[in-house]
This record gives structure tokens, C-alpha cells and sequence, in this order.
């Protein structure tokens, strides 16, 4: 049972590259009733632009989901473009048997959806949750800064304050982009980074797998495939028993800032390190800065965040 203020859902835009993790972030996103999905964006990052903007079209088809889908950026602004095969799989989303999907890619690039999608509402109404490398969102805010006042607040998933898991200092989405973390970290619109500390509390423990499965829905059997795949490469590559699901974490955190701690810190990210390129730096020294634009997530309401996605799950239900 949740207790909070859940009358005013929060209208967002998901940046994504799913991914396996994205897919759940998708599926959090859809069903809480906390949250007004209004339009999902698609960047290259766990796998080629083109397959994860499919992989979004399948999530949408098993969910439901009837919302814009654009695709986005399919490079980084300055650097080669690195996948990770490694936890994903070839397709970027391995695993689950996809459907073929009936929606199509929205005719807009996803920055200029984000654009219109900010300035078509009030402000301060639209958050944005990138939970993939930072692309679309720096394209965005250079390509037309009128939107930075008028976000609510950007919380991504990405970085750590505390060691990294593409390199021993960088997080993934930090290392695909750190020139567009960098962006988005410096404009004036507040930012929450749910990065690794966060995120590796999140994982999907045999009770959590259980829940899931008791739901006996469609979807609800997608996810326990993907968590079925993903488990499995994180535990060969990253040697974790149990997989942690990075991406809903930062969904999650806008429906319900009950289910992490957060602290005000400054965040830069390394752009020019022979070793450390693409970690965030996190100034935690001292007492916690009074004014200060961007946050660092610090500890995750495990059971409370689950529940989230089991709610979200039965509120989808069996939709085909
Ligand atoms: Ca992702």
C-alpha cells in the first residue's frame, strides 16, 4: 500500500534506448497512475538508433502504449558511438519473443517532439526523464533554449557518485555522451541524477520475480523475459546474482519522491580524463549546498519502488 499525493499525475517525455531496463522504465511510465506518459523519444545508445526505436515500438504494442514514438539522435554530438551487446544482446532488447509492432515512428525528429512537446504546455509542467545516453536533450536545450525555463525538472538515470560500470569510473549513458551529460548538467533548469548508487539497489530480487509472475498478465510475462536475459548477462558480465533495473528508478522517483533519498550536490562530468572519461563528479564535501540546481540520488526504497512497478503492471493488465 502507497500513501502520497498521487492526484496530480506528472506529465513526461521518456528519452530512451531500450534496452531491457528501458523497457520496464516504458512499462512504469504507462501504467503509474502517478504519471502522464505524454511522448517517448528514442536515442542510440544500448543499441543502433534503429533497433531501439523498434524495440520501443514492441514495448508499446505489449503495453498498450498510444503515444508518439519519435526517433532521435543516432550518434553522439562528438565522440564514436558505443553500444553494449554485452548486457542487451544483439537486438538491444534480447530475450522475450517481440511482437511485430502495428504503431509506426513518429514523422518528427525526437528533439524537435521534445521542443514542441515543452513549448505546447504550461510551464513547468513537462519533466524530462532520460534514461539513455543525453543526446536528444542537449540537442534540444541548444537548439532551442527557450524550453530550459519552462521544464519542471530533467531526472536522469545516469553516472555515479561511486564508481562506474561501462569503466571503473564511468556509468554508460555518461560514457556514450559525456559532452551532452555535460550540457544538460549546466543549464538552468534543476536536474536529479539517479546514477548507479541508486540504481544497484534496484535490482530484481526472487520475490520481486515472483510478484511479477503472480500477475499472470502479457505483459507482465514480457517482463519476467527480459529479466530472464538480462539476469543472465549481468551475471556473466557484471557478476551480480540478482540484475539491477536502472531506468525505472528515475520514473519511479517522479511518481513518488518517497521512493529515494536524494542530496543537493554540484555534478561535472570528466571530458578530458586518460583514465576517468565520462565520470561524474559530485561534489559531496561539507554540508549539503543550500542553493544548488542538481541532485544526487543516495539510497532506494526497495520494496516501495517494486511496488511501483507491480501496481503499474496490474493497472495495465492483459490490454490485446
Ligand atoms: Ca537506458
Amino acid at each position: 500500500m502507497l500513501t502520497g499525493d498521487f492526484s496530480r499525475p506528472r506529465r513526461i517525455v521518456l528519452d530512451c534506448d531500450p534496452g531491457h531496463d528501458d523497457a520496464i522504465a516504458m512499462l512504469l511510465a504507462h501504467g503509474s497512475s502517478a504519471i502522464d506518459l505524454v511522448a517517448v523519444t528514442t536515442v542510440a545508445g544500448n543499441q543502433t538508433l534503429e533497433k531501439v526505436t523498434c524495440n520501443a515500438l514492441s514495448v508499446a504494442e505489449v503495453a498498450g502504449i498510444d503515444v508518439p514514438i519519435a526517433a532521435g539522435c543516432d550518434r553522439p554530438l562528438v565522440r564514436p558511438r558505443i553500444v553494449a551487446p554485452d548486457i542487451h544482446g544483439d537486438t538491444g532488447m534480447d530475450g522475450p519473443v517481440l511482437p511485430s509492432p502495428r504503431g509506426v515512428v513518429d514523422d518528427r525528429h525526437a528533439v524537435d517532439l521534445i521542443i514542441e512537446t515543452v513549448l505546447g504546455s504550461e510551464p513547468g509542467e513537462i519533466t524530462l526523464v532520460p534514461v539513455g545516453p543525453l543526446t536528444n536533450i542537449a540537442m534540444a536545450a541548444r537548439k532551442e533554449p527557450r524550453i530550459v525555463p519552462r521544464v519542471r525538472e530533467v531526472v536522469m538515470m545516469g553516472g555515479a557518485f561511486h564508481g562506474g560500470n561501462r569503466t571503473p569510473t564511468a556509468e554508460f549513458n555518461v560514457l556514450a555522451d559525456p559532452e551532452a551529460a555535460h550540457v544538460v548538467l549546466n543549464e538552468a533548469w534543476p536536474v536529479t541524477m539517479v546514477g548507479l548508487d541508486v540504481t544497484h539497489q534496484a535490482v530484481a530480487t526472487p520475490d520481486v520475480r515472483d510478484r511479477i509472475a503472480a500477475l499472470g498478465t502479457a505483459p507482465a510475462r514480457f517482463v519476467g523475459e527480459l529479466l530472464d536475459f538480462y539476469g543472465n548477462t549481468y551475471r556473466s558480465a557484471q557478476a551480480f546474482p540478482h540484475p539491477p533495473v536502472h531506468d525505472p528508478c528515475a520514473v519511479a522517483y517522479v511518481a513518488d519522491q518517497a521512493v529515494m533519498t536524494t542530496r543537493r550536490a554540484p555534478i561535472g562530468v570528466e571530458l578530458t580524463g586518460t583514465l576517468t572519461t565520462g565520470m561524474t563528479v559530485v561534489d559531496l564535501r561539507g554540508d549539503e549546498p543550500a542553493e544548488c540546481r542538481t541532485q544526487v540520488g543516495v539510497t532506494l526504497d526497495h520494496d516501495r519502488f517494486w511496488t511501483h512497478v507491480v501496481n503499474a503492471l496490474h493497472r495495465i493488465g492483459d490490454p490485446t
